[in-house]
């Protein structure tokens, strides 16, 4: 036996003891041991992949009081996250950065040494009294080339139940593997607890990056998107692994889009800032769901293959409505196992805003008691669910789930989207002209506005690069670099598209498009892969033609969509378009010491175009001035 195991022995009870022996691997016995001795927890609880052990994890979410069986659904369970604990926390995340090494200026860092010192400091005897929880987790489909393995220690069973529901388990996976240390590994406490089992200790939050040791630390936390180790914080270091190995590691909805007739089915990938309708396209009802956050993409065979590391959703749950959103309605109101986080509870029922039927005017919601008009301690309103609460669910209870989903191979993607929270510059759709225009004009030049996922003020407008910027984990220019020659290296590369929900009119401000539209995009995006929709070459890349639009807004949304409509929707804003080049290669020259250079000049190629059609039409250019190629 060796020293590890034999130290965490006593901590173990006989069954715990002989499944975490069953793991020939003195590696991760060696973790276990070394976080239990920091933090040290009275007991030690080792899940497997038994349907015993996940039921014993969801059974003390709610006999530890962290989640509250008081919804009448069958299955449905809720938590509450303290009130400064509402979203990720930009703040208080940091990589951790040897000395001599640099990283990009846009991302928030540490020294090493010195983080280590503080996060391993506030973790110190952290679980006195406590169960340390140890999961083991497979991102990705199982037996294949993209799984990667991780262990999470936590003494949250809230968080335990909920890798559950988001992730292959992974246990057997490591009892396979034998002797290997290359796993990532995320130690996690919510740190102290107030009666109500909320996280307390706000202030001493943080969220540590370390990819010398594949280690992430999360302290006083409980938000999924900070603790739930295999979201957010394993991405960074996928992202990374990634980098080094030659494949992708994206923030990226996957699904199947079918053609016309109904069959043909193209997978396309989406990358979107959280909050910036990333899972309702990946729900749009009539199309496939593989993924809705995280997507790893290879190159296999010269072809761009990608899979879902996740198995379920941690899904927003505002605005979502019995009509837009049909598949996670039933899903959310039907029996099934659910956790719902930071909604308003009342007489068994959960409510978030914008459900489309009116609250109560009272209940249970993320700050106790909750009832209309009570204030928080800046004298601000408190609305009666947060604006990020959440559900989380197992993907496989969607009707819609694509059997591909746990394919060891993969999937081929036929396209990749990216869109942000752009009021003012972008068409709400278009395609690039080759796949390194679409990476540097529509992925590297992602901009977005700040939403409630993340702590801190909403509304202002940032660069999110490929919509990793919050996840970037290598410096920002060999991220780019690295798409750039992933795409070169393909024989078929996915077409990209470049696309904005959120365009807002000139002069009042109002939105152009309603949630649906995204549907026609989608549709026009799978026509174009196949060659079957024409487009107009305009400076920032080709769009659609009226006609087309018009026959999938009847098709798709059986709506009628005038001529009006499109032009106001597709007008090319010179200068718009043109602040916005000024301020990503500001951006990537400030920051970013690494910019290829292609970018710089991609750019500028770009804003030549636009200068000399301002010169010829003007500030703002109908589409119709713009030459039309129609596809054969
Ligand atoms: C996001 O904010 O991008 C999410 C939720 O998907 S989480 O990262 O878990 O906060
Ligand atoms: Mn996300």
């Amino acid at each position: 036996m060796n020293p590890y195991l034999e130290a965490l022995q006593q901590k173990l009870s006989p069954a715990d003891f002989k499944k975490l022996s069953a793991i020939d691997n003195p590696v991760v016995h060696e973790f276990i041991a070394k976080e239990s001795d920091l933090c040290h927890p009275e007991k030690i609880f080792i899940c497997s992949d038994s349907t015993e052990d996940i039921a014993h994890v969801r059974k003390m979410a709610v006999t530890s009081g962290e989640e509250l069986a008081t919804l009448s659904m069958d299955g449905h369970t809720v938590h509450f996250d303290g009130e400064q604990d509402q979203g990720r926390d930009r703040v208080n995340t940091k990589y951790l950065i040897p000395k001599g090494v640099t990283f990009s200026k846009a991302l928030n860092q540490i020294d090493r040494q010195e983080g280590l010192a503080e996060v391993r400091g506030l973790m110190r005897e952290i679980m006195n009294g406590k169960t340390m929880i140890v999961r083991f987790i497979a991102l990705g489909p199982t037996n294949s080339a993209f799984t990667l393995l991780g262990i999470q220690c936590t003494d949250s069973w809230y968080v335990a139940h909920t890798e559950d529901l988001l992730y292959r388990p992974g246990y057997e996976q490591f009892v396979k593997a034998g002797p290997k240390s290359d796993f990532l590994r995320v130690i996690h406490s919510a740190g102290k607890l107030n009666s109500d089992m909320v996280s307390v200790d706000y202030k001493n939050k943080r969220i540590y990056i370390d990819h010398m040791d594949n280690t992430i630390y999360s302290v006083n936390t409980q938000y999924a998107g900070n603790s739930v180790g295999f979201k957010k914080l394993a991405f960074r270091l996928a992202i990374r692994k990634a980098s080094s190995e030659g494949w992708l590691a994206e923030h990226m909805l996957l699904m199947g889009i079918f053609g016309p007739d109904g069959k043909r089915k193209s997978y396309f990938a989406g990358a979107f800032p959280s909050a910036c309708g990333k899972t309702s396209t990946a729900m749009l009802p009539g199309e496939t769901i593989l993924g809705d956050d995280i997507a790893y993409i290879r190159d296999v065979n010269s072809t761009a293959r990608a899979v879902n590391v996740e198995s379920g959703i941690f899904g927003i749950i505002q605005d979502v409505k019995a009509k837009d959103d049909a598949l996670i309605w039933k899903v959310i109101t039907s029996p099934g196992e659910i956790i719902f986080s930071n909604v308003l509870i009342k007489d068994g029922r959960p409510y978030w805003l914008g459900m489309g039927e009116e609250l109560p005017k009272d209940g249970q919601n993320y700050t106790g008691i909750w009832y209309e008009g009570k204030k928080d301690e800046a004298g601000n309103e408190i609305p009666a669910a947060n604006k990020n609460a959440r559900y989380a669910v197992s993907l496989k209870v969607l009707e819609n789930v694509d059997p591909e989903l746990n394919n060891p191979a993969g999937v081929e993607l036929a396209g990749i989207m990216y869109g942000g929270r752009d009021a003012k510059a972008y068409v709400p759709v278009q395609q690039s002209f080759s796949w390194e225009h679409g990476i540097i004009a529509y992925g590297a030049s992602l901009e977005t506005e700040t939403t409630f996922a993340t702590i801190g003020k909403e509304g202002m407008p940032e660069i999110n690069m490929m919509s990793i910027q919050d996840f970037i984990s290598i410096p920002m220019g060999k991220n780019v670099k690295n798409n750039l020659q992933f795409g070169r290296k393909l024989k078929k590369q996915p077409t990209i598209f470049g696309v904005n929900y959120f365009l807002r009119e000139v002069g009042n401000g109002k939105y152009l498009n309603t949630p649906q539209d995204k549907h026609v995009w989608v549709k026009w995006m799978e026509l174009r892969v196949h060659n079957e929709a024409g487009a107009i070459k305009t400076p920032t890349g080709y769009i659609p033609i009226y006609e087309d639009l018009k026959k999938l807004f009847k098709r798709v949304l059986k709506r009628d969509y005038s001529k009006e409509d499109y032009i106001k929707q597709f007008t090319i804003r010179v200068p718009e378009n043109l602040a916005k080049i000024e301020r990503v290669s500001r951006f990537y020259q400030e920051n970013v010491t690494d910019t290829p250079l292609e970018m710089f000049g991609m750019l500028y190629m770009q804003r030549q175009r636009l200068i000399d059609a301002q010169a010829k039409y003007g500030d703002y250019i109908s589409p119709e001035c713009f030459e039309k190629e129609v596809n054969s």
